[in-house]
């Protein structure tokens, strides 16, 4: 039922109207609809999100309007810039205060718009020093493969590329605290066998996770095309059947030398990516059962 929130402030002059609003714009603010009905008008400054706070036991931060921003700092830049073209140095002084730290850990100046008003208008920006502060509520998985089981499906066909996969993959999980005695690797003839080890697998429960290593190259691998879709169906087929997460470590490509760059060279490790993504589904997996479990 609820659409927005308006906070209405009243500026003293058409030329502070003007000038106000356009610093507000240049800060990030999008222009909204506003009104003009010859008697006066009023612009609609529009911010990405709004919220109305309610505090008790200790008092509000002040000012009453407080504007959260990226970039602190630059933004009282601006302000400042902005302050010098429209009032005299000694007044900015004692009208903008210099960005300091809150106690409820964040930084905040504050300006105070001499408007002719006899409050005037006093605007906070403020920014959080918690790097986590605003970003919506979620379950994200940690990186830590201590104590998970892990199966590695590895093709020998591009034994050059898989086995550099391999690797990648094997320094992920140790890296991230897992232990080598608690990852069983099976080596098949190619790609197009993957599925059915991973699957094989993953039906024991014995693991947490499978990844499946292969590499497929287009110039040199006859129905390309079909094998792919078939390797990629099969892995993803065998994560829904089992429950158990697949990561993804087979390559697709066009040569030798963009395989080579996947497997170490110059774009990375898809091994090493597809551990880290097998890691962090099974915390995933976990915290959402956790949740689960605790309802
Ligand atoms: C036969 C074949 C070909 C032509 N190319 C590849 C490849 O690029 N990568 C790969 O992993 N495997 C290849 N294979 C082997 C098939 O995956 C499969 O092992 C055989 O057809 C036997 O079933």
């Amino acid at each position: 039922m609820i659409k927005g929130i308006t906070l209405v402030r009243e500026v003293a002059s058409a030329d502070a109207h003007e000038s106000l609003g356009r610093l507000l714009l240049s800060l990030g603010f999008e222009q909204g609809k506003g009104w003009d009905d010859g008697t006066g008008r009023g612009t609609a400054l529009l911010a990405p999100l709004g919220n109305l706070e309610l505090v008790s036991g200790r008092a509000p931060a002040v000012p009453p309007i407080l504007i959260e921003v990226f970039g602190l700092d630059a933004v009282h830049r601006a302000v400042h810039q902005w302050m010098l073209s429209n009032y005299r140095s000694e007044e900015i002084e004692t009208l903008l205060s210099g960005p300091e730290l809150t106690h409820w850990n964040s930084r905040l100046f504050t300006v105070k718009l001499s408007d002719g008003t006899s409050e005037g208008l006093t605007i906070g920006f403020w920014q959080s020093e918690n790097p986590l502060h605003g970003k919506p509520a979620a379950i994200e998985g940690d990186l830590s493969a201590a104590g998970m089981r892990i199966a590695i499906v590895t093709a020998r066909w591009n034994a050059v590329i898989t086995d550099r996969l391999l690797q990648g993959s094997l320094d992920a999980i140790l890296r991230s605290g897992g232990s080598r005695a608690d990852v069983e690797i099976v080596r098949v003839p190619g790609a197009w066998e993957v599925p059915s080890a991973a699957r094989t697998l993953a039906e024991t429960k014995r693991f947490d996770a499978i990844i499946t290593i292969g590499c497929l190259i287009r110039g040199e691998t006859a129905h390309y095309e079909a094998i792919y879709n078939e390797v990629a169906r099969g892995i993803g087929q065998s994560q829904q059947d089992t429950g158990i997460p697949h990561a993804f470590g087979v390559l697709t490509c066009e040569t030798l030398e963009q395989a080579l760059d996947r497997a170490g060279i110059k774009a990375g490790n898809k091994g090493f990516e597809a551990a880290v993504a097998a890691i962090e589904m099974v915390s995933i997996q976990r915290k959402i059962k956790a949740s689960e479990d605790g309802k």
